[in-house]
């Protein structure tokens, strides 16, 4: 990673001071911050404006208190958050999170990467993230009901088409987006697709945005693997994880000709040396909403390892699709050592800064989250065009589109990278390029 030029860490400095204890938004900025000396250099422009001291800053932060009843009958209280980060290229984008370890923290951390992401798009979207400390693990549907009612009750009022859509991100889906739009509709009483993605697809949703994320990612691999005349063709992978993203990453990996031999979810994991078998973890996680421990009562073959660690399964691709920091510095050693070449991050920030250096220094196809996984917003993007234009398009022609945007943003990374010096380091390729679009247009709509 380049040094920090003494300008810089300043601006950094100061976002530690004015944001403690945040650690995993400290991450992220850091992150982007190391890339940015060379960029300053070129547009000094950016500096007078001090475009970094004000990209760091959200525009907006929303906290507020979200009551519901239990099946009880107990009264329970949440914490909501909403932080509006950036509107410089669009109305705020980016999904809401409920787990038990929500704080403004990580909010904030996904609210930023968000900005660079969505700007990598190349679509009409600004930056946000929002959710909860609500735990949906082991809540009856009527109880997850009530939540994400009371949430959008006070959530509605930030809301609009042209303001902020909000989407799915950990512990939030289809049940949970049919629920807050249920109670969006009620309050306004207004038909607005337009004001959240991810919809269902009788009322509004887009065809692929389910499947957007994995197969995003795995496309991008995919272009990480051809520039180095390579294909998934026969691949050994491991994707972490049995959620949505998950999920659509394995069966894509699958389509392109790659064996995922395991996944995981946060009490262990689950290693099937045969493939896994993607119709059983679609019918366990999506319809039945079990525990993936459960994939073995029906593959007695296949080994459950309570509490174990799916980064020790020698992989050559491997795609983290679970959560941050999920890949430590000794677990990225362990990859490397065991042969992986290749490295898709569908979660947001999974791996460490210990990690993200040493697949740099090993120089192994490392494609960072605000790239990889881009694909799931930017078809929420597509799901938002095609609620303005009251259209609907086919399955093959929305899949298209998705592995085009994955493509570019692949070939922007690429570029960039080399550009400044740094070729084959999507890490800095991503963040300059996601960085300079959303700088210009700061610049060009003045002090604000
Ligand atoms: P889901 O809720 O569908 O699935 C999350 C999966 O990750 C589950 O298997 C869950 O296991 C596991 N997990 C979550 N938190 C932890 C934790 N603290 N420790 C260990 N395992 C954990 O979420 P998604 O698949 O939608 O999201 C996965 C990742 O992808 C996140 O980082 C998210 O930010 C990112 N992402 C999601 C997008 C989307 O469109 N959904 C778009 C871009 C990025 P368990 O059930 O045990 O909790
Ligand atoms: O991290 C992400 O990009 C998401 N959770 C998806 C956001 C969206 O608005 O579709």
């Amino acid at each position: 990673m380049i040094q920090m030029d003494e300008k810089i860490q300043g601006i950094y400095q100061e976002v530690l001071k004015r944001n403690p204890g945040e650690t995993e938004f400290h991450q992220a900025v850091l992150e982007v911050l190391e890339c940015l000396g060379p960029v300053i250099v070129k547009h000094p422009n950016f500096a007078d404006r001090k475009i970094i001291q004000r990209i760091c800053e959200p525009e907006r932060q929303i906290i507020f208190r979200v009551p519901w009843m239990d099946d009880n009958g107990e009264v329970q209280i949440n914490r909501g958050f909403r932080v509006e980060f950036s509107s410089a290229l669009g109305p705020y984008k980016g999904g809401l999170r409920f787990h038990p370890s929500v704080y403004l923290g990580i909010i904030k951390f996904l609210g930023f990467e968000q900005i660079f992401k969505n700007s990598l798009t190349g679509l009409p979207i600004g930056g946000g993230k929002g959710g909860s400390d609500f735990d949906p693990k082991g809540k009856s549907d009527d109880e997850v009901m009530r939540f994400c009612q009371s949430f959008m009750t006070e959530l509605y009022r930030h809301l609009g088409e042209h303001t902020d859509v909000p989407a799915g991100d950990i512990g939030v889906g289809g049940r949970e987006i049919g629920y807050m739009f249920g109670q969006y509709k009620r309050i306004t009483n207004r038909y607005e697709p337009g004001v959240l993605t991810g919809k269902g697809l009788t009322w509004g949703g887009s065809l692929v945005r389910t499947e957007a994320t994995g197969y995003g990612a795995t496309f991008f691999v995919n272009e990480m693997l051809k520039a180095r005349k390579d294909s998934f063709e026969g691949k050994i992978c491991t994707v972490s994880g049995s959620g949505n993203v998950a999920i659509y990453t394995i069966e894509k990996i699958h389509q392109l000709g790659g064996k995922c031999v395991a996944c995981s979810d946060s009490n262990g994991v689950i290693y099937d040396e045969k493939g896994l078998d993607l119709d059983l973890i679609k019918q366990l996680k999506e319809v039945e909403r079990r525990r993936i421990e459960d994939y073995i009562k029906t593959h007695k073959h296949a080994k459950y390892i309570a509490k174990g660690n799916i980064w020790e399964i020698p992989c050559q691709v491997a795609m983290p699709s679970a959560t941050q920091n999920e890949i430590n510095g000794k677990d990225a050693a362990t990859l490397v050592k065991n042969g992986c070449i290749a490295v898709g991050e569908g979660a947001n920030m999974p791996t460490t800064p210990e990690g993200v250096k040493l697949f740099l220094e090993a120089k192994i196809a490392y494609g960072p989250g605000k790239a990889a996984n881009a694909g799931g917003v930017a078809t929420s993007a597509l799901e938002m065009q095609q609620n303005a234009g009251r259209d609907s398009w086919t399955f093959e022609y929305t899949e298209k589109k998705l592995e085009d945007i994955m493509i570019n943003i692949h070939n922007n990374c690429f570029e960039t990278a080399d550009e400044y010096g740094a070729p084959g380091n999507y890490v800095l390729g991503a963040n300059i390029c996601g960085f300079i679009k959303v700088a210009n247009a700061m610049v060009a709509h003045g002090l604000i």
